[in-house]
């Protein structure tokens, strides 16, 4: 609740009052700080203190101990961008000018898929809040930057205690000129599931009010009610939309009869008719290999000459660079890369290489290696500090496999991760080797969040259980399947292309409901007031914003937890990554700005012993003021 002090006081503000009025005031002295958000975080950086990390920590890896560099930015407004001619034209316009740009265009995903698929999505808003100036002063000329969407929402709240629309505005401040672009999973929006409707249409207009662009939009099984759906939720906001058809398979195969060239153009046909502003191949397993970019970048091009055509993959092989080149050969505008020290492997490929490779052709990116080379340095820096999330700790190198398992990006690199935790680690082959027979036990599908983690629930079983396909097909109608399967075998997610596997679909659900169509369209439409009442009555002490309620709409649980967590440990995203993960040395000094002009000077003093309630003490000195804080040890 606010305090009135002094300094909310008119009398004394407007300055006519004499040294009586201390006296006869006392209770306007009482300076507590409005919400005491400096003591939340001493209790904060105490619990870190003395029971370690409060965001679980995949690997024993400490961060480094060097703080991120930026490079120098000029003073001033950054020089215009494809921001400016959206702003200007609208959607229309700015996919115009797209199409009719010189030059290979880049989309850089530093900010999202890159640190999604290597650093387990932890990339925290400080570190990409001290770059972005640096990205809006020297890559003006980048198609967008992907900050935002896929797993980064849910991330941000679950393991980071930060606010991911403040994420969004904030960097929305930083960089006006770049446009930013974020995945929206079609009807399941940045979720695993299918939401109502309006929830949907709801996200997309409150993201694009915090400044988002450009929304791609897919759907993981291809299903075409729910792309559209996500399309018009994109497209009414006010956002470019950028329709995408996630890639599978290998077009230039003829042995591979399920996902063809003639299916992707027939799918493309279908988003171009429904008014898509961008078309979008989304390669998120890293499968499109130079030949198939040729026939199918190819293809699209010649079908729809004036569309946009916008490529996504994955480095996992090695070959990013090479189909990337291939692709803009044949004709796309728009690669995705990412920062030369945030590339390769399982995230995108290069942006040095591409704009090395490109250098002096008719497909220069007009971008400079200089600026590449002091952004990637940051991003080297920057990086040190997640070595606790890094895919690196165990994966040494990208592997060709991936076209035989087509396990997406970020997928590859979790259940690499899973393998390990679980004492699995020389089991990781044989998940890959059951991914592949789950997905023909599914009858061959689109793999990308959620379908792919389907897919991977049904290959861990299998490998727990010690089953073949054979054996699961055979005993179908005994075992207890993880419920994300049975959920999709009931149509929770939608129609894959080729419809469902029978007899196995029959004999796991029997007499389960089975959905029909579209699963969104038989959901209620959310009550939005009646969330919002709720939200106020169960954080009372917390503001709660519309980005809030739309948090809680998409993760009910994630968000009440987040709520609790800031209620109990202030704004912990003002600390900067090393003292968020590990907290201070005994007496190091710092400095928190926990807004602009209002900064803490905090010194950590001493850890005291064990005392008889299981608690020890935290010193602290806060500008220049002893503290401390009772923290129960759960060591
Ligand atoms: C996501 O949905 O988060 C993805 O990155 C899919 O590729
Ligand atoms: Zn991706």
């Amino acid at each position: 609740p606010f305090l009135q002090n002094v300094l909310s006081n008119d009398q004394f503000l407007r300055g006519t009052v004499d040294t009586q009025f201390i006296d006869e005031n006392p209770e306007l002295f009482n300076l507590r700080p409005v919400q005491n958000r400096a003591q939340k975080l001493l209790h904060y950086l105490g619990h870190v203190m003395v029971n370690g990390p409060t965001t679980p920590i995949p690997v024993k890896a400490r961060p480094s101990p060097i703080d991120p560099v930026v490079p120098t930015v000029p003073l001033g407004d950054p020089p215009a961008g494809f921001r400016d001619i959206l702003l200007r034209e609208g959607p229309q316009g700015f996919a115009k000018a797209v199409r009719q740009h010189r030059g290979l265009l880049l989309m850089d995903t530093t900010f999202r898929d890159a640190h999604q698929s290597l650093l387990a999505t932890r990339v925290r808003t400080h570190d990409l809040k001290k770059i972005s100036p640096f990205v809006a002063h020297n890559f003006n000329n980048l198609f967008s930057i992907e900050n935002w969407g896929g797993a980064t929402f849910d991330v941000a709240m679950r393991f980071l205690y930060e606010c991911p629309w403040q994420r969004l505005q904030e960097l929305r401040e930083l960089i006006p000129n770049i446009p930013f672009q974020m995945l929206l999973r079609g009807a399941n929006a940045v979720g695993y599931t299918n939401y109502p409707d309006n929830s949907v249409f709801r996200f997309c207009e409150v993201a694009k009010e915090n400044g988002m662009d450009i929304f791609r939009v897919f759907d993981s099984l291809n299903y075409l009610p729910n792309m559209l759906l996500g399309m018009e939720a994109a497209g009414q906001a006010g956002g470019v939309v950028e329709a995408a058809i996630s890639y599978t398979g290998d077009v230039a195969d003829p042995t591979r009869t399920k996902y063809t060239l003639e299916y992707y153009v027939q799918l493309a046909e279908e988003l171009v008719k429904a008014g898509t502003h961008i078309l979008c191949i989304k390669d998120m397993a890293g499968l499109l290999k130079p030949r198939a970019s040729e026939l199918l970048v190819g293809a699209l091009r010649q079908c729809f000459p004036e569309m946009p055509i916008h490529i996504h993959t994955h480095d996992t092989s090695g070959a990013g660079v090479a189909s990337m080149l291939a692709c803009a050969a044949s004709g796309a505008d728009i690669v995705d890369v990412a920062v030369d020290a945030m590339s390769g492997m399982t995230s995108q490929p290069s942006m040095g290489a591409l704009v090395a490779c490109t250098r002096g052709t008719s497909q220069d990116t007009g971008i400079q290696m200089e600026k590449v080379f002091d952004y990637s340095e940051y991003w080297e820096m920057a990086r040190g500090l997640y070595a606790a999330f890094d895919c690196t700790a165990t994966m040494k190198s990208g592997n060709a496999d991936v076209y035989e398992n087509e396990i997406p990006g970020g997928q590859y690199t979790n259940l690499h991760f899973q393998a390990h935790s679980m004492g699995l680690g020389n089991k990781f082959k044989q998940v890959k080797k059951a991914y592949v027979e789950a997905n023909k036990l599914l009858g061959d599908l689109i793999k990308v969040t959620p379908s792919s983690k389907i897919v991977g629930d049904l290959a861990q079983f299998m490998v727990q259980n010690n089953l073949s396909r054979q054996e699961v097909e055979a005993m179908a109608d005994e075992l207890s399947f993880p419920l994300s399967v049975v959920e999709f075998l009931q149509g929770y997610i939608g129609i894959p292309y080729g419809g469902f596997p029978e007899p196995f679909r029959s004999k796991v659900l029997k007499d389960l409901p089975r959905i029909e169509g579209r699963p969104g369209a038989s959901l209620p439409a959310l009550d939005f007031q009646q969330l919002e009442k709720e939200l106020r009555s169960r954080h009372q002490e917390e503001e709660i914003t519309p980005e809030d309620v739309l948090s809680a709409a998409m993760y009910p649980k994630v968000f009440d937890e987040f709520k609790e967590f800031t209620a109990t440990f202030g704004p912990v995203e003002c600390l900067n990554t090393r003292l968020f993960l590990e907290g201070p040395k005994i007496a190091e000094e710092f400095e928190v700005e926990l807004e602009r002009g209002k900064t803490l000077h905090i010194k950590a003093l001493a850890l005291g012993d064990l005392n008889r309630a299981g608690q020890r003490e935290v010193f602290f000195e806060l500008n220049g003021q002893l503290r401390s804080i009772l923290v129960k040890d759960t060591q």
